[in-house]
Parts: structure tokens; sequence; C-alpha cells
């Protein structure tokens, strides 16, 4: 069934309500997770048929434990992900997002997107100022090496996994596995820009895997509202301030085209 390229009545109007609130914002946070690439046709994590945990098991293949027992396999789950992400484009959503910042920072305010996604698809559609939580698909760092090794290798496909760098040693791809540490710089930022901000906006992300999962409470600890965007209920969804029910390629453009309107009249 085709998508709806429009919110729906009830939607629009909860949207139109929010804008005020969104365009008076100084400070805003956007917190987003595997949904809002979707629409550009990369698979969820989650999301029954599709979803990428539907196939493979991701404590296996998204962990140093399964990456040391079989490194070959986790590369070659990650090459064919390389490749789903090489042939998609950025959707409406993404440029929405990219759009807002411009936004914001021309008009002297701050704009922090922060992301769980590895794919890449924020700074392909222009965004500047991503906080990459989980790091980024597209880098790799010597699997015995340090965080300050990493480097962007844009081979695509691989000529063999695991990947070898010019001494011979295995790469690993630059990303944060399960039960691994996330960069604590970007662990700062992001907690720091959740504590600043006057709204978070919560976007395609399920809200379980930690410490992602925990920036919308901190937001609200701190006093923001904080706006769900997300097809489905999440863990999160009780806690919003409110739930904007539909796809973030359909909401996002929407949403930014009310604020701006908004911010213009005042
Ligand atoms: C850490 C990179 C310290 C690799 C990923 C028990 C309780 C709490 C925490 C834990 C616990 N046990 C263990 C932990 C910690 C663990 C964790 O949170 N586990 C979870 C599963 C319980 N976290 C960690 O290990 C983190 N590190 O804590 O370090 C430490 C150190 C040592 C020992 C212990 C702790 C590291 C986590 C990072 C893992 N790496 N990715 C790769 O991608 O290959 S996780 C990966 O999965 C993503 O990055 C993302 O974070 C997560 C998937 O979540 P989502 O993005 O939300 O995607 P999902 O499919 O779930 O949901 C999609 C949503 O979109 C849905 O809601 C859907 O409705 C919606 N949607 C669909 N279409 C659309 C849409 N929305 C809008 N528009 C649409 N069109």
């Amino acid at each position: 069934m085709a998508q709806p390229s429009q919110p729906d009545p009830q939607l629009l109007e909860q949207i139109e309500r929010l804008a005020p609130q969104l365009a008076a914002a100084q400070n805003i946070a956007i917190s987003t997770g595997a949904g809002v690439s979707a629409e550009s046709g990369v698979p969820t994590f989650r999301d029954a048929q599709t979803g990428l945990w539907a196939k493979y098991d991701p404590v296996m293949l998204a962990s140093i434990d399964g990456f040391r027992r079989d490194p070959a396999t986790v590369w070659k789950w990650y090459d064919e992900r390389r490749q789903t992400i090489r042939a998609v484009e950025p959707n409406a959503g993404h440029y929405a997002l990219a759009q807002w910042e411009q936004a914001w920072r021309d008009a002297g305010r701050t704009f922090q997107l922060i992301t769980q996604n590895i794919d890449d698809l924020h700074g392909r559609a222009g965004s500047s100022d991503i906080i990459e939580l989980h790091g980024n698909i597209w880098w790799v760092r010597p699997l015995h090496g340090t965080l300050l090794e990493a480097r962007r290798l844009d081979d695509c496909p691989l000529a063999q996994h695991p990947p070898l760098d010019e001494q011979g040693r295995v790469l690993r791809p630059h990303v944060v596995w399960f039960n691994e540490q996330l960069d604590p710089l970007n662990i700062e930022a992001a907690f720091d820009a959740a504590s600043a901000c006057d709204v978070m906006l919560v976007v395609g992300t399920s809200s379980v895997v930690y410490p992602a999962a925990a920036l919308p409470l901190y937001a609200l600890r701190h006093g923001a509202a904080v706006i769900e965007v997300n097809p489905q209920p999440t863990e999160f969804s009780p806690l919003a301030s409110a739930c904007l029910r539909g796809a973030s390629g359909i909401v996002l453009p929407v949403l930014l085209e009310q604020v701006l309107e908004q911010s213009l009249r005042s």
C-alpha cells in the first residue's frame, strides 16, 4: 500500500498546535534512531519481517566477542549493509533536519542532532553538527588500535573480509558494539545538549538501547518538552510531552514548514 505523502488531518492539527512552542525554542535537540532511515530503504533493527535482528543475531554480530570469533562473517554483514546504504538516498526527514539546523544556526540559536544511526544519511543530507553516538559504518580502525587511528574506508564492496590496513593489521568497523563503551566526548556532548534544550524531538527510535535511550529522560528532567515522532508507540511514549504518530519523512518536513512560518510571524 502506498505511503501517504501528507499527515492525516488529526496529525496535521497536532503539528500545528505544537509549532509555536518549537518556533519559540532557542535550543533544540534531536535524537534519532533507525526509523528515520526506514523511508530511505535502510532496514531498521526491530521491524519484524525486515529488521536486521530478524535475520541476524545482533549480539553475535554487533559485539567484540562475535567479531573475534568470526571477523569474516561480521565484516560480510557490514559490507552488505554498506552496499545497501551506498545504494539509497537520504529522505525528506533527513533533509528537513538539515534545513532546520541551518535555520536555527542563522538565527543564532542551537540545534544539536544526536543519532544512534551509523548510516551517515544525516551527513549526506547536509546536517553538519552530528553526534554519532554509535559511530559511522564508513569508518574503520585497527582491531588492536585506538579510537584516534580511525579513518574513512569507502571501498564498497570490500576487497576482502576482514579488510587489512597497509601494515597488514585487521581492521574493525569504527562503530560501538554492545557492551562497548561509547566515546566519552560524544556522551558528554549528547547529555549536555539534552540538559540545555528547551525542546527535544525523539525520532524513529524504539528507545531500548542505552545510554541513548536515557537522553529523552534527561531532557524531561531538565524541564524540556520531549516530542516523539514515531508511527508506533515505544518504551518512552508514556513519558513523552506529545507523540506525533507518523513517519518521520512525512512529519518532519510539515513540522519544519509550520515552525518556520511561526518564526517569521514572531
Ligand atoms: C554501553 C552500532 C557501557 C552497531 C548499536 C540492560 C538495561 C539497560 C542497558 C543494558 C542492559 N544490558 C546491557 C545494556 C547496555 C546495552 C543496551 O542498551 N542493551 C539493550 C539491548 C538492553 N548498551 C550497550 O551495550 C552500549 N554500551 O552501555 O557501554 C557498558 C560497557 C560494558 C558493559 C556494560 C555496559 C552500546 C550500545 C550500542 C550498540 N550498537 N549500533 C551497528 O549498528 O551495527 S545498537 C543499534 O541498535 C542502533 O545503533 C540503535 O541504537 C539500536 C536500534 O535501535 P533503534 O535505532 O531504535 O532502531 P529499532 O529498529 O529498535 O527501532 C526503530 C524505530 O523506528 C521503531 O520504534 C519504529 O516504530 C520506528 N520507525 C519505523 N519506521 C519509521 C519509524 N519512525 C519514524 N519514521 C518511520 N518511517
